[in-house]
């Protein structure tokens, strides 16, 4: 799917047209992965445009540089003004925000901490992630056979680029089988995540997802749904999932900015539940949609407005 180009880029500090915001073929990130980013969303609530959990993933964005000895040159609050006046500038009233930061080009070689680091932050429109009817109608997945990355090899907690040739894998796999996306197993063979989601699944009313341990990212998606779920009184448990525990669930559900809560609706063709959007799921989906829309009351705080140019 081609992009929906916006005007500008915010580029180490300026903004440049979309067209123009080039890099060297020599930077560092393209050859060894090293960038790591963010995705986030803004949505057009009743009250104007908002980005939802800002201050969330700009911290997500620090920790993954921490992680990876990259040092900013921004504190956090910059980059949250930054993106919020990205968006202004660009007129956009709901948009998918792309914030990365990368090694760029003075020498090559493995070690990367002689390449200056940059920052750019993207924006523009992106509709449902995994098609327009997955919302509602649900997606057929399978569980790859490529694995999540064990815990001693790459830090699942940092969003790097490098770590999305593993997603990568996955993806294309999936498609290659005709399922919209795949769902990876952790090193020990438990249930850990989707190329770009977490996953949870429904047991006999009670909610169950990976814990962090399974190799997942921590998404931001995910602690926002755990948090709406136990307002609703239902039980949310972190546990170890098997591969037969999807297949025999009620429902189960992806979370994710792109993603947003997208049901499931058969595993390795083995139809879940009834095989369409279960109550559980509509009730956390519409919850959601009623927040990131304004039409009831942020209570959790979670909505940033974007200042209007
Ligand atoms: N796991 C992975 C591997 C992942 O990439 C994401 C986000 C999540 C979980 C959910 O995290 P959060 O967005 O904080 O709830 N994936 C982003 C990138 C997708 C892409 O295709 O690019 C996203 O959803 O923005």
């Amino acid at each position: 799917m081609p992009m929906n180009k916006s005007d500008y880029i915010w580029f180490d500090g300026e903004f440049v047209p979309w067209d123009e915001a080039k890099v060297h073929v020599l930077s560092h990130a393209l050859h060894y992965g090293s960038s790591i980013f963010e995705g986030i969303r803004c949505y057009d609530t009743a009250n104007g445009p908002a980005v939802f959990c800002l201050s969330q993933h700009v911290k997500r964005l620090f920790n993954s540089a921490k992680i990876y000895r990259m040092e900013l040159p921004y504190l956090p609050d910059q980059v949250s003004q930054a993106i919020l006046q990205t968006i202004a500038k660009n007129k956009l009233r709901s948009c998918y925000i792309r914030p990365l930061a990368f090694r760029g080009y003075s020498e090559l070689g493995v070690e990367p901490r002689n390449c200056p680091v940059h920052l750019v932050i993207a924006v523009w429109e992106w509709g449902a992630y995994l098609g327009k009817e997955a919302l509602e109608q649900g997606v057929d997945v399978g569980v790859s056979s490529w694995r999540r990355m064990a815990p001693d090899t790459f830090p699942a907690a940092a969003k790097a680029g490098g770590h999305y040739t593993n997603s990568q894998l996955i993806r294309m796999e999936a498609a290659e089988l005709g399922y919209a996306e795949g769902i990876a197993l952790d090193v020990y063979g438990y249930v850990s995540e989707g190329s770009g989601e977490n996953i949870f699944v429904v047991h006999d009313g009670v909610i169950y997802t990976p814990p962090l341990s399974a190799s997942i990212l921590g998404g931001i998606t995910r602690s926002c749904v755990i948090t709406l779920a136990r307002d609703l009184g239902y039980e949310v448990r972190e546990a170890l999932i098997s591969r037969e525990q999807l297949y025999v669930a009620d429902e189960i559900f992806f979370t994710g900015t792109a993603a947003e809560i997208t049901p499931i609706r058969s595993v390795d063709h083995i139809v879940i539940g009834p095989g369409r959007r279960g109550p559980i799921t509509t009730k956390l989906q519409s919850e959601f949609f009623k927040i990131v829309s304004g039409q009831v009351p942020d209570r959790h705080h979670w909505l940033t407005p974007v200042p209007v140019e």
